[in-house]
C-alpha cells in the first residue's frame, strides 16, 4: 500500500495514526501543500479534488477521503478495533468521530485557511469569518471539558478513531494559536495526554 500525504497536514496524520495502530506496513510519498504538488495533473490523477489523504492499493485502486481508508482498512486489519465491536458501539463511534470532523476540525480548518498568511494568494480569506470559527473551536473546547470529566476515551472506555481525528484536529490548532491548557482544561489536557502515551502518535 501507497500513502499520499503531507506529515504537516491533519487528515493524512489520521490515517497514518490508525495504519500505525493496526500495525500495517506501508510506502508513502510526499506529496508537498506548500510547494502546491497536490495541485499537479500527476496528483490530480489520483485525486481530482486536489486533496490528501490518498491511499493507492497493490492493484493500482485509489481511496480518498480519511474515513473511507479507515473503514477499509479496519475490514482488511480487523485488530485492534478501532470503529466498533457492535451497533451500539459502532453508532457512539461513528457520532463522535463526526462530532470531532465537524466541531473540531473543520472550525479548526478554517480558522487556519482564513486568518494565516500560508494561504495568502493560494485561496480567497476571510479573517472576520476565521475569528468566528475561533470562538465556536474555543467553545467546543469548553464542551469536550465537561465531557472528557465523565470517561477516559472520547466515544466511551477505550481508544477509538474518535480520538485519533480529535487528536489531530487539536494539534492542529496550534498553528492558529488554539490550545488547550492544563489550567483552563482539565480533562482535555488529560485525555490528551493519555493519548499521547500511545506509540502510534508519533507516525
Ligand atoms: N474530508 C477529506 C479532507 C481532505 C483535506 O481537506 N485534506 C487537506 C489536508 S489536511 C488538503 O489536502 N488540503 C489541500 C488544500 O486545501 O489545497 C478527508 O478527510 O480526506
Amino acid at each position: 500500500m501507497l500513502l499520499y500525504h503531507d506529515p504537516r497536514a491533519p487528515n493524512p496524520r489520521r490515517v497514518r495514526i490508525f495504519l500505525a495502530e493496526k500495525g500495517v506496513a506501508y510506502d508513502t510519498i510526499e506529496v508537498s501543500i506548500a510547494a502546491s504538488e497536490h495541485q499537479k495533473p500527476e496528483f490530480r490523477k489520483k485525486n481530482p479534488l486536489a486533496l490528501l489523504p490518498v491511499l493507492e492499493l497493490e492493484d493500482g485502486r485509489v481511496l480518498r477521503e480519511s474515513m473511507a481508508i479507515c473503514r477499509y482498512l479496519e475490514e482488511v486489519h480487523p485488530e485492534p478495533n478501532l470503529l466498533g465491536v457492535d451497533a451500539w458501539e459502532r453508532a457512539q463511534i461513528e457520532q463522535w468521530n463526526r462530532h470531532a470532523e465537524l466541531e473540531l476540525l473543520l472550525p479548526i480548518a478554517q480558522v487556519f485557511r482564513n486568518t494565516n498568511a500560508f494561504w495568502n494568494g493560494r485561496i480567497k480569506q476571510a479573517p472576520e469569518f476565521g475569528e468566528i470559527m475561533r470562538e465556536q473551536v474555543c467553545s467546543r473546547f469548553d464542551w469536550l471539558e465537561t465531557e472528557l470529566a465523565r470517561r477516559p476515551y472520547l466515544a466511551g472506555p477505550r481508544f477509538t478513531v474518535a480520538d485519533i481525528t480529535a487528536v489531530c484536529a487539536i494539534d492542529f490548532g496550534k498553528v492558529s494559536n488554539l490550545r488547550i491548557k492544563a489550567e483552563t482544561h482539565p480533562h482535555l489536557a488529560a485525555w490528551h495526554a493519555r493519548v499521547y502515551e500511545r506509540p502510534s502518535i508519533k507516525a
